[in-house]
């Protein structure tokens, strides 16, 4: 009943020239099945295995499950929300939704960047929907998530943006902020549409 570290849906170097293959092939083999192997650990070492992911999402106060059950779902996430035929502007569900509650997706995009661009240290930015259906911009530090049942701001993540430093510093260096850029060149806008509907 082991958590195993999922396939990516597409190569390591699809996303060039936006996300480099050295950068993909790392993050996912390594980081992310760090995360895996160190869930995995560490809900043997508590003794309570055998549960779905959302039960682990509800432990604040071990480190070890915290920070690995959030690394794999997090990446889990990410892997999916990116695609080689990606980004341009959003469409169905998602694109109405987007301006009910930003006013444009040009206003969401600010949002959205200055989410991931002013999270301090490592964390992530995410589009979330709230309990009531309605969307927002929110950000997390280090692994945690919003679908965490103790997150500060709660919510389904249908969209989110990595923003440690393994994600992007072998191509971008310091300059978060061009990476973020990038990001909106490979978002897989029907998958967020899925998840839009799948929260909803
Ligand atoms: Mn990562």
């Amino acid at each position: 009943m082991a958590f195993e570290l999922p396939k990516l849906p597409y190569a390591y170097d699809a996303l060039e020239p936006h996300i480099d293959a050295k950068t993909m092939e790392i993050h996912h083999g390594k980081h992310h099945n760090g995360y895996t192997n160190k869930l995995n650990a560490a809900i043997e070492a508590a003794g309570i295995g055998g549960k779905d992911i959302e039960h682990y999402l509800t432990i604040e106060d071990n480190a070890g499950i915290r920070n690995n059950a959030g690394g794999y779902v997090n990446h889990k996430l990410f892997w999916t929300v990116m695609s080689p035929n990606g980004g341009g502007n959003p469409t169905g569900a998602i694109a109405e939704a987007i301006d009910k509650a930003f006013g444009s997706f040009d206003a969401f995009k600010e949002k959205f960047s200055a989410a991931a661009k002013t999270r301090f240290g490592s964390g992530w930015a995410w589009l979330i929907v709230q309990a009531d259906g309605s969307l927002a911009v929110t950000s997390t530090p280090n692994q945690d998530t919003p679908a965490m049942s103790f997150a500060e701001v709660k919510g389904t993540p249908i969209l989110g943006l990595d923003v440690w430093e393994h994600a992007y510093y072998l191509n971008y260096q310091n300059r978060r902020p061009d990476y973020v850029g990038a990001f909106f060149n490979v978002i897989n806008w029907e998958e967020v549409n899925k998840r839009y509907a799948a929260a909803k």
